[in-house]
């Protein structure tokens, strides 16, 4: 296949530009989800499974670009703030261009699986001692004062590349799903998805040039949007959207409004328990963050904000492999017995 920002050139690309650098980002599969929409009351429930990317996340689709721009620009290094997957993929991406990559990350809470890829990729790791609102802010500064470019979602080439994840999704369905939910962090993804989805029918790319109304969803304890103010020290398990001031905040406003949609808040528990339907009744593992959407679709289902017939898509954005630590094993279940085939036998229960 051809490689995504090629795929979608006449709609990314300035003139003759050519993009050398791609580590065969985009083309995820979009997965009709017929156990878990079963279990939801939803007949045409998909999952854009994001975590297929090659760094396990969607931030692939947008650092592509940023990186490409950056090197092309005469970039001496990129350097971004993140609680996570920005970091991972941004490390990836320098690595493959040669350029120095420097990350900023919130101690203590970014999942294990993304720390060691940043460290794999040979990142250079700062590692502070507040939050991502504050990492992002001097981060903005180090930008402002040339010291490297900027690869957070703050960078446009970050938002365009993202809008390929609603070309996709329509080239999949034959159009736009009526509704597309996904988790809200930073605010990036939902600015990008509206702005793809209204681009690619612009375009005439969209056969009836209808768009589906954005449905976000932020974690209970990190809702500054659902909140109408920023959160001083947002706390959730999905640390990947533990968020407080998102840098995206008026595109997800008017993706929200302008898309007839909504932005509201799901449990902590919510999101695990959703985390583990996706994968015990899809088979794909995704990360807290990405289960977000998930919760919230199950509740509007439940209350009949969304139709039985509607097509609906949930984005997963990142995979669960990144985040073993979330997930229990079930009481003894990790007890050795003795390896003979009677003990076997006997545990098998069956
Ligand atoms: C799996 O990596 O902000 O609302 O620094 O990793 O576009 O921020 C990650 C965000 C959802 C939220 N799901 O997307 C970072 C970072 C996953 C994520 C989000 C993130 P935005």
């Amino acid at each position: 296949m051809k490689a995504l920002l090629e795929r979608y050139r006449d709609l990314l690309a300035r003139d003759d530009e050519s993009f050398p650098i791609t580590l065969g980002e985009g083309g995820t599969p979009l997965i009709h989800a017929r156990r878990l929409g079963a279990e939801m009351g939803l007949e045409r429930l998909h999952l854009k499974f994001e975590g297929m990317n090659p760094t396990g996340s969607f931030k692939d689709r947008g650092m592509v670009l940023a990186v490409n721009r950056a090197v092309a620009g005469g970039a001496r290094a990129i350097v971004c703030a993140s609680t996570g997957n920005t970091s991972a993929s941004a490390a990836a991406y320098a690595a493959a261009a040669g350029l120095p990559c420097h990350v900023i990350l919130p101690a203590g809470k970014v999942a294990r699986g993304k720390l060691a890829q940043a460290l794999a990729a040979g990142a250079r790791l700062i590692m502070v001692d507040g939050n991502f609102d504050a990492a992002l802010s001097a981060v903005r500064r180090l930008g402002d004062e040339g010291v490297a470019v900027v690869v957070n979602s703050t960078n446009p080439d970050r938002l365009v590349g993202q809008q390929t994840g609603a070309f996709e999704i329509v080239d999949a369905l034959g159009k736009a799903p009526d509704a597309l939910a996904l988790p809200v962090g930073n605010a990036g993804n939902i600015t990008a998805y509206w702005q793809g989805f209204g681009r690619y029918a612009d375009a005439g790319h969209t056969p009836d040039a209808k768009l589906p109304r954005m449905l976000g969803f932020q974690a209970e304890g990190a809702a500054p949007i659902v909140r109408g103010e920023p959160i001083e020290a947002p706390e959730t398990v999905a640390t990947a959207i533990r968020i407080g001031n998102p840098a995206s905040w008026h595109g997800a406003v008017a993706a929200r409004d302008q898309s007839g949609g909504l932005i509201e808040t799901v449990t902590d528990d919510e999101i695990l328990e959703a985390q583990r339907m996706v994968v015990q009744l899809e088979g794909v593992f995704c990360e807290p963050a990405s289960a977000a959407g998930v919760a919230g679709v199950r509740r509007l289902a439940a209350d009949r904000r969304i139709g039985p017939s509607e097509v609906v898509v949930c984005v997963l954005t990142g995979h669960g492999l990144k985040d073993p630590d979330v997930v229990q094993a079930e009481e003894g279940s990790l007890t050795p017995i003795p390896p003979g085939f009677a003990a076997i036998r006997d545990a098998m229960g069956l």
